[in-house]
C-alpha cells in the first residue's frame, strides 16, 4: 500500500525516467530504432522494475497517466533528435488497459500535435493479449495506421493467439520473444520454431525482429534464417538517452 501511494506521488509528477535499447538491422548492423523502457527510482534511492510496478498501475488505473507520461516523454525525445539531426525512431510499450482505452487514439494525436512530431518517428508495441477483442485490436489498429504510426506486436509466441490470429492484423513488425532466440544456437526445435515465424511474418508482409539477442552465435543463426532486425544485451542494455551516441557497432 505504501508502494501504491508512493507510485501515485510519482505519477502525479511524472517521476521516471526512460531508457532507450537499440534495435538493428540484422544485414547493414545500423540502429533502425530504439524502444523506450520505464524507470522508477523510490524516494528511497530503491529501484523498482517495471516488471513489479506495471501490474500495480493496471490495477489502480494509474497506468493511464504514466502511459500518457511515456508516450509525451518519448515524443518530445524524439522530436529532440530530430532537431539534432539524429533522427532516431521511439517504439513505446502500451498495456492492454491502454490498448482498450476509448480515448487513447486521440491521446496520440494530441502528443503528436503538441510535439510537433511527424508520426514516422512513433511506434507503440503490443502484446498479443491486448489483442484478443477482434473488434477492438481492428479499431486500435486501423486507428494507428491513420495517425501514420507504426505497430508491433511485442513478445511473440508466449500468448494465446493463433497463428491464423497473425493474418488478420496489418502489423508492421513482429517481435520473437527472448525466450525463443535464447535456444536458437543450440536447439533444433528452438530454431525450427524462429524460421517458421519468421516465414510466415514475410508472408504476410511484416517484418521480424528477435529480441533478447545475447551473443554472436544467436546472431549468426537469425541472420542465415532472415530475420530483419535484433535487440538485446549482445548490441546494447537499455541506456539513457545521452549515452546512446556512444554505443559501439558489433560487427555483423
Ligand atoms: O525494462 P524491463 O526489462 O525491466 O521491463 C520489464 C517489463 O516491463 C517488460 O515486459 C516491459 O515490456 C515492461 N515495460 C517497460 N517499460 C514499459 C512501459 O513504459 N509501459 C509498459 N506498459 N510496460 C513497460
Ligand atoms: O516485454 P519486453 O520485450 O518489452 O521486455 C523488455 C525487457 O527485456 C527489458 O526489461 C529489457 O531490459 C530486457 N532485455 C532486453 N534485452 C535483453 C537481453 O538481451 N537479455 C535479457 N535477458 N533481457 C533483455
Ligand atoms: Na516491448
Ligand atoms: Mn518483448
Amino acid at each position: 500500500l505504501e508502494l501504491e501511494q508512493e507510485l501515485r506521488e510519482a505519477a502525479e509528477n511524472g517521476l521516471f525516467q526512460l531508457v532507450y535499447q537499440p534495435k538493428v538491422s540484422v544485414s547493414s548492423g545500423e540502429t533502425v530504432g530504439v524502444e523506450a523502457l520505464i524507470r522508477w527510482t523510490r524516494r528511497s534511492g530503491e529501484q523498482v522494475s517495471p516488471a513489479e510496478f506495471i501490474p500495480i498501475a493496471e490495477e489502480t488505473g494509474l497506468i493511464v497517466p504514466i502511459g500518457e507520461w511515456c508516450l509525451r516523454t518519448a515524443a518530445r525525445q524524439a522530436k529532440g533528435w530530430l532537431e539534432a539531426g539524429t533522427p532516431r525512431k521511439i517504439a513505446v510499450n502500451l498495456s492492454p488497459h491502454q490498448v482498450m482505452n476509448e480515448r487513447f487514439l486521440g491521446i496520440i494525436s494530441g502528443i503528436l500535435e503538441e510535439t510537433d512530431l511527424p508520426p514516422q518517428y512513433l511506434e507503440v508495441e503490443i502484446t498479443e493479449s491486448a489483442m484478443m477483442d477482434a473488434e477492438i485490436a481492428n479499431r486500435f489498429l486501423s486507428g494507428c495506421r491513420a495517425l501514420g504510426i507504426e505497430v508491433s506486436l511485442d513478445d511473440f509466441g508466449t500468448g494465446y493467439s493463433s497463428l491464423s490470429r497473425l493474418t488478420k492484423l496489418p502489423l508492421n513488425l513482429v517481435k520473437i520473444d527472448r525466450s525463443f532466440t535464447q535456444h536458437v544456437s543450440t536447439q533444433e526445435k528452438a530454431r525450427a520454431l524462429v524460421r517458421s515465424i519468421i516465414d510466415i511474418a514475410h508472408n504476410l508482409g511484416m517484418r521480424c525482429l528477435a529480441e533478447g539477442v545475447e551473443t554472436q552465435e544467436q546472431l549468426a543463426v537469425i541472420q542465415s534464417l532472415g530475420c530483419d532486425e535484433a535487440q538485446g544485451f549482445l548490441f546494447s542494455h537499455p541506456v539513457p538517452p545521452d549515452a546512446l551516441g556512444q554505443i559501439p557497432a558489433p560487427s555483423i
